[in-house]
């Protein structure tokens, strides 16, 4: 048999073999050298402590419906409706005028995408996201009018009411009334889920309060497609958390998932973005945290934040297990 008779058989009986869930190998072009790429598939990403369960929800979800859309709606679900969270859903901290507002937005790899913003009553936002995307001919619905696109598709309105350790902290907080970023808050802030299924297709979601005792009318990154999102089932996703402003400014999701459609590695990507988002953000940017995690379609993943204390969960075929982030900034 001539070598490359030889070598094509040889291809094809690895590539018989690589099934989904198995460690999958390829290549990519960097700066017009190939490198070889490793990653698993499917994968699932999302950031922060509260992540294990969401994540464990979205693989459950995936197994169940095939649907990596329906896994990263769901996974998120769990944070957005556990009462321990003071940074995602309705139990989290509110604004300076002490109400919960909501932020959230969901994207398939095709590009279909809904989000949410300035939301209230709404327990799971990121559904109503998804009924934008999938109910509205536009991308993104603000405040009452998502309210009452809500009211519309039977979704129910919960009553405004503060989770008792969300309004003894503000009630705290308004004693000096004095806005200053807290990095790292208890080790939990918004969910950002991104994931891939084993044919590589992609979807990412991301919800949360936002900052606690925000201006009333901030929103964030989270619901802002580019910013705390983007997935293209050409290339990867992307996620981010943190100090909003500063990932608005460098369309952070975006960057992240450009980056990697030149070539990058996941993990190059990230670190490269909050690189930037250092530049654009130097003033006070000792008190600001910001992370980004991401996965590309081949199943490698990365994640790196500005400073220490971020981690992200990651679930694979192997379980699910949570990850430190490597930062810029040291302790
Ligand atoms: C935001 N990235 O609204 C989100 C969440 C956040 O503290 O900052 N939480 O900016």
């Amino acid at each position: 048999m001539s070598t490359r008779r030889k070598f094509i058989k040889q291809s094809l009986l690895t590539s018989t073999l690589l099934l989904p869930g198995t460690i999958r190998q390829g290549t990519v072009f960097f700066r017009n050298k190939r490198q070889a790429v490793t990653g698993r598939k499917p994968l699932i990403l999302s950031t922060w402590n509260h992540g294990l369960a969401a994540n464990e929800k979205a693989w459950e979800t995936l197994n169940q419906t095939g649907s990596i859309l329906d896994a990263v709606e769901e996974g998120v679900k769990i944070t957005e409706a556990d009462p321990a969270s003071r940074s995602v859903g309705l139990y989290g901290f509110p604004d300076r005028e002490g109400i919960v507002t909501l932020d959230a937005s969901i994207m398939k790899g095709d590009g279909d995408c809904g989000s949410v913003c300035f939301v209230r009553q709404i327990k799971h936002p990121i559904t109503l996201a998804r009924k934008v995307m999938e109910n509205t001919p536009h991308v993104m619905l603000a405040g009452e009018g998502a309210r009452q696109f809500a009211i519309a598709q039977g979704m129910p309105l919960e009553e405004e009411v503060l989770h008792p350790e969300s309004e003894e902290a503000y009630l705290e907080w308004l004693e000096e009334a004095e806005y200053r970023p807290i990095i790292n808050i208890e080790n939990h802030d918004t969910i950002g889920m991104v994931g891939v299924d084993a044919d590589g297709n992609l979807a990412g979601s991301c919800t949360t309060s936002g900052l606690a005792y925000k201006m009333h009318g901030r929103v964030g990154d989270s619901p802002i497609i580019g910013a705390g999102l983007y997935v293209d089932s050409d290339v990867g996703a992307a996620t981010a958390t943190g100090m909003g402003e500063t990932i608005i400014k460098v369309c952070g999701s975006f960057l992240v998932v450009e980056l990697m459609r030149q070539g990058r590695s996941p993990q190059d990507a990230c670190e490269e973005v909050v690189g930037r988002l250092i530049e654009k953000n130097k003033d006070g940017i000792e008190d600001m945290q910001a992370g980004f995690i991401a996965v590309n379609k081949d199943g490698e993943y990365g994640g790196y934040a500005v400073h220490p204390g971020f981690n992200f969960a990651v679930h694979d075929e192997s379980g699910n297990r949570m990850q430190d982030s490597k930062s810029r900034f040291m302790d």
